[in-house]
């Protein structure tokens, strides 16, 4: 029999559902509204003040009630909180994903909250306020899109597929090289090509099977937790860009709408690995 979860995940969804409708009211406002921008790591990784308040009200409502529990928060990370992800439950946090689109008012930005427990996912929500798309899974139970039932295509070949792509915050020139020769295969063998601006959206909506296939090398652990486990749940796979298996940590991933799919990728991808958080 599978071991069942030392908590309970029926009340963390309701809690983090609540907070997320919370926070993504603030979201909904600030969109329209002049931002303070900052860079991080890059000169085009941002952070604004509605990231750094989101992520503060979705902590704080969380620790409240679960006090022992950890986080891997995006914001908390670049002002120096660098928890690593143990057994313990860990919430893994992305206040905003997609800054870059909430800076220019352009509407994929998701809350992505992911709870891994022993080193696995449990539980994700992705919630797009502005779109009102609220996104989630519980391991075992299904993927959900606003209370409906969502599963992935039956893409099991690139040349029927519609693939998500990023062009990421990393500038180096072998980044950028790399980058460049894996969407240039991708044009060259799909139907098409998308690049939403949000990890957490191109897993949603490989989830929701209107993509097919989305890859990325260089994000973080807080930008696929949630999608990851929702992808799975949609009866998708999620596996490591050079064909291995998933890890999150390793700022890597592969997720897509069949195994056959996802088995004709890695072969023909230039990898990049990048450094660990
Ligand atoms: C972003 C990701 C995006 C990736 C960017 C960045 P942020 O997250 O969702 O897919 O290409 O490098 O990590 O910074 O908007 O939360």
């Amino acid at each position: 029999m599978a071991p069942t979860c030392s908590v309970n995940l029926h009340e963390c969804l309701d809690l983090v559902t609540r907070l997320s409708r919370q926070a993504g009211k603030l979201i909904r406002t600030r969109i329209r509204q002049k931002k303070t921008i900052e860079t991080k790591a890059t000169s085009i990784d941002f952070v604004t003040e509605t990231d750094q308040e989101v992520e503060k009200m979705l902590i704080e409502g969380i620790r409240q009630k679960y006090p022992t529990h950890k986080f891997i928060g995006e914001e908390s990370f670049a002002a120096g909180i660098k928890e690593k992800l143990t057994s313990e439950p860990t919430w893994v946090i992305d206040p905003v994903d997609g800054t870059t689109n909430f800076v220019h008012g352009y509407p994929n930005v998701c809350i992505s909250i992911g709870l891994v427990v022993d080193c696995e996912a449990q539980l994700g929500v992705i919630f797009n306020p502005i779109l009102d798309m609220f996104f989630r899974a519980i391991k075992g139970e299904g993927a959900y899109l606003n209370d409906e039932p969502i599963t992935v295509s039956s893409s099991k070949c690139l040349s029927d597929s519609l693939v998500s792509v990023e062009h990421g915050s990393i500038r180096t020139d072998e980044f950028r090289s790399i980058v460049s020769h894996n969407i240039g295969y991708f044009a060259k063998h799909a139907h098409g090509i998308r690049s939403g601006g949000s990890a957490a959206w191109n897993l949603a909506m490989v989830a929701k099977g209107a993509c097919d296939l989305y890859v990325e090398m260089g994000l973080h652990a807080w930008d696929m937790a949630a999608g990851n486990i929702i992808v799975r749940e949609a009866g998708g796979v999620v596996i490591d860009p050079a064909g291995g298996e998933f890890q999150l940590m390793n700022r890597r991933i592969l997720a897509a709408s069949s195994k056959e799919l996802a088995n004709e990728i890695p072969s023909n991808l230039k990898q990049y690995y990048p450094e660990h958080d």
